[in-house]
């Protein structure tokens, strides 16, 4: 049988997802993606779950989006596989998602963390968006939330050199609420959720709606820009370059083209 790519378990009122491909730092293959869609999506439907937690592994909460997946990938690859119709299916779900954050999240795994409404990291854990050293840029948001999130300065160094910061560094540039020893983040994650649970649901996501909806507005012109120029990429000899040195685990040689 197929491994299951996304873990449910339910606590009360709070629920938790997990990402279970720990042998690949839970890259986020298309499959991966979609089974994360329909569990979160689920769990908006039941009437039981007020707060859900994403969580990982131990080394990861996720390693970006799976790299094998996309190395000799063309735009039009890229536009027909549509793993945006996933993210965008996560966006919009309408309960509190507080991302428990163990080990790396990078690409897509810092911008799934964004996604979220909270992140609690544990102290080794590391935010990057290290795209570009792949000859590409963040695809799913991390231009636009990571610039929020840290401010245009920080978010343009992180997303230029593709170096990571630490959980301490991402607490005081305000993209982690807390961060708490490495073997507590499950557990501080699920007291903010049960803590969120027991506040008024309605008013909870009429709250949360109104501060997503004004922070939102200026931002779809970003996604837009974002997805064309992020596909445009895989138009590059430095793409397939950067990803085959990743996956042949040897520096790459980039030719500017
Ligand atoms: N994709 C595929 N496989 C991966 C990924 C990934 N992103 N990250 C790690 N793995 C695999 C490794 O290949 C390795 O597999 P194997 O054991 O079969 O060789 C396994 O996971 C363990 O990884 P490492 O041996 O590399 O572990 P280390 O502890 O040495 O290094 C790192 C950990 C530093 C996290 C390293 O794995 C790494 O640099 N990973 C890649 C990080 C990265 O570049 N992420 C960005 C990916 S691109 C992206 O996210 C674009 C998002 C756009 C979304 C829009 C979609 C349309």
């Amino acid at each position: 049988m197929a491994q299951e790519l996304v873990l449910i378990e339910k606590q009360g009122a709070v629920a938790i997802a997990r990402l279970n491909r720990p042998d690949k730092l839970n890259a986020l293959s298309p499959e991966m993606l979609a089974s994360l869609a329909e569990a979160l999506e689920s769990l908006n439907k039941d009437d039981a779950v007020r707060v859900i937690v994403l969580t990982g592994s131990e080394r990861a909460f996720a390693a970006g989006a799976d790299i094998e997946a996309m190395a000799k990938a063309s735009p039009v690859d890229m536009l027909l596989r549509n793993t945006r119709q996933y993210w965008q299916r996560l966006w919009t779900l309408d309960k509190p998602l507080i991302a428990a954050v163990s080990g790396v999240a990078l690409g897509g795994g810092c911008e799934l963390a964004m996604l979220c409404d909270l992140i609690v990291a544990g102290e080794s854990a590391r935010f990057g968006q290290p795209e570009i050293k792949l000859g590409i840029m963040p695809g799913a948001g991390g231009t636009q939330r990571l610039a929020r999130a840290v401010g245009p300065y920080r978010a343009m160094e992180m997303i230029l050199t593709g170096e990571p910061i630490s959980a301490a560094e991402a607490q005081r540039a305000g993209l982690v609420n807390r961060v708490v020893p490495d073997d507590k983040v499950l557990e501080e994650a699920l007291a903010l959720a049960r803590l969120i649970a027991e506040r008024p649901p309605v008013a909870v996501r009429l709250a949360r709606q109104a501060l997503r909806y004004g922070m939102e507005r200026n931002m779809l012109k970003g996604l837009e820009m974002e997805r064309r120029n992020y596909r445009l990429l895989y138009e590059t000899e430095d793409q397939k370059e950067g990803m085959q040195a990743f996956l042949e685990k040897r520096p790459p040689k980039f030719k500017g083209r």
